[in-house]
């Protein structure tokens, strides 16, 4: 097939594309390079280093033999976002391109306000450019299990089934997302659910839980091919810190009580997520929901899981006031049998793959900044005084 990958120099987007090439699609990837200037505005990098784009593709070439083509360009840009879709001519367009984090949306207004018009236009410009150049591509896009929120009840794939007065009807699950960033996800499912309807396109919403580790089979043939690995306080995800904050010696940040319950994935299953439901597109019209995640932890558990693999002491910081506004205790119990459906085969969170992330980690502890991990995002303001943010000598691109 024919697959545009958008997002696609990211930390899901790259080891996707470059699992698509070996599958032998044609791939291109798209995207504007922004997630590289957050790091430069935050003052941090990817712990892992990472090569710039056109020695990644490079490198790709070299060890597999396949192209995979490059458009830098921003998805904000209409006519950018016209002309990929109409040069690359794609059977599936996977959409990873947003910025992705929620504390950076809860920084201030600039930023919350950047991250709703980023992620909400460049997703309304491609579903525009995909019905005006052929409404038969399917466009498989990267929400998040943070859409839902954290209700008493079970959480569904999507839709829910409900009695009321007397009459049933099947409606999208209700959404009680606990961030800018991941209201401007229900934001995007609700403009794409409404372009299926009215102009046929086909989708597949992805709604991912939180995905952790670096190593893919592709990424791991060459340095250059390696992925991003984030654990500062801003882009860090969870799992993925607490195994920086072990190898360093510093206690493990769990916010608040640690009962916050996330549905959990090994990156490796994003690619094989994605790629099943590339393989197995929605059908014309139709708006269909997978919640794509393998297992579900609280946060004290994968805290006390890295604690017990780590061959150096680890403490578990107490009572660490939560920067978030959060559930710290709550039910969390959400469907996730459509990829299985489909034949997924999860790489779940053993002791063994903890292993393997930190000696990740100690490889390159050298290049751990022990000042990027308190967290620095306070929900409950509505301004957050980030010390690196305004050191930041060009962050234009936030202006909107
Ligand atoms: P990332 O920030 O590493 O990658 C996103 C990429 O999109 C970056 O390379 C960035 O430069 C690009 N981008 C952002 N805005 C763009 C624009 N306007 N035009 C062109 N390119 C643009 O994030 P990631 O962790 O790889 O996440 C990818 C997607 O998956 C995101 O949509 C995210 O919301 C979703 N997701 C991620 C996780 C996770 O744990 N990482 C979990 C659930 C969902
Ligand atoms: N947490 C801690 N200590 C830390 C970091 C996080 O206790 O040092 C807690 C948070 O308070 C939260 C949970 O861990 O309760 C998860 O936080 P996270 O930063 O790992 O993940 P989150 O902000 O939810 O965002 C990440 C990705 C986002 C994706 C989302 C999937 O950055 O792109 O959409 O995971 S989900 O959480 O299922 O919505």
């Amino acid at each position: 097939m024919n697959i545009l990958v958008l997002g696609g120099d990211g930390y899901l987007g790259w080891p996707t594309a470059l699992h698509l090439s070996a599958l032998g699609h044609r791939v291109t990837v798209a995207d504007n390079l922004v997630r590289r200037e957050y790091d430069r505005e935050m003052g941090v990098d990817s712990l892992v280093p990472i090569a710039s784009i056109e020695d990644r593709v490079l490198k790709w070439e070299q060890v597999s033999g396949h192209v995979v083509d490059v458009r830098v360009g921003n998805l904000t840009d209409a006519t950018f976002t016209y002309n990929i879709v109409a040069e690359t001519q794609p059977d599936a367009i996977v959409h990873f391109g947003e910025q992705r984090s929620a504390p950076y949306s809860m920084i201030d207004r600039e930023h919350a306000v950047y991250t709703q018009v980023n992620n909400v236009v460049g997703t309304l410009n491609l579903m525009y450019a995909i019905a005006e150049i052929n409404p038969d591509i399917h466009l498989v896009k990267l929400g998040t299990m943070g859409e839902y929120g954290y209700p008493n009840i079970d959480i569904e794939e999507g839709f829910i089934e409900i009695t009321h007065k007397g009459r049933t009807d099947v409606l999208p699950y209700p959404k009680q997302p606990g961030s800018f960033y991941h209201l401007s996800k229900v934001h995007d499912s609700a403009n794409i659910m409404f372009a299926c309807r009215v102009w046929g396109l086909r989708s597949t919403d992805l709604n991912q839980g939180i995905v952790y580790g670096q190593s893919t089979p592709e990424s791991d043939l060459d340095p250059v091919l390696a992925t991003r690995f984030d654990y500062d306080a801003v882009f860090g995800t969870v799992l993925n810190r607490f195994c920086v904050q072990a190898v360093t010696g510093h206690p493990l940040t769990v916010y608040g009580a640690g009962g916050q319950t996330r549905g959990m994935l090994n990156i490796r299953d994003t690619l094989a997520c994605v790629t099943l439901a590339i393989e197995n597109p929605a059908d014309q019209g139709e708006f269909r929901v997978f919640n794509q995640f393998t297992e579900s932890f609280s946060v004290m558990q994968m805290a006390e899981l890295v604690q017990r693999v780590s061959p150096t002491p680890v403490d578990i910081a107490e009572g660490l006031a939560n920067p978030r506004v959060e559930h710290e205790e709550h039910y969390f119990h959400a469907a996730n049998t459509k990829l299985l459906d489909l034949g997924l085969q999860p790489h779940l969170l053993t002791e063994d793959v903890v292993a393997g992330m930190l000696e990740l980690v100690e490889r390159h502890r050298d290049r751990v900044d022990l000042n990027a991990i308190a967290p620095t995002v306070q929900w409950r303001k509505s301004a957050s005084t980030l010390k690196t943010a305004s050191e930041v000598p060009d962050a234009s691109f936030l202006v909107v």
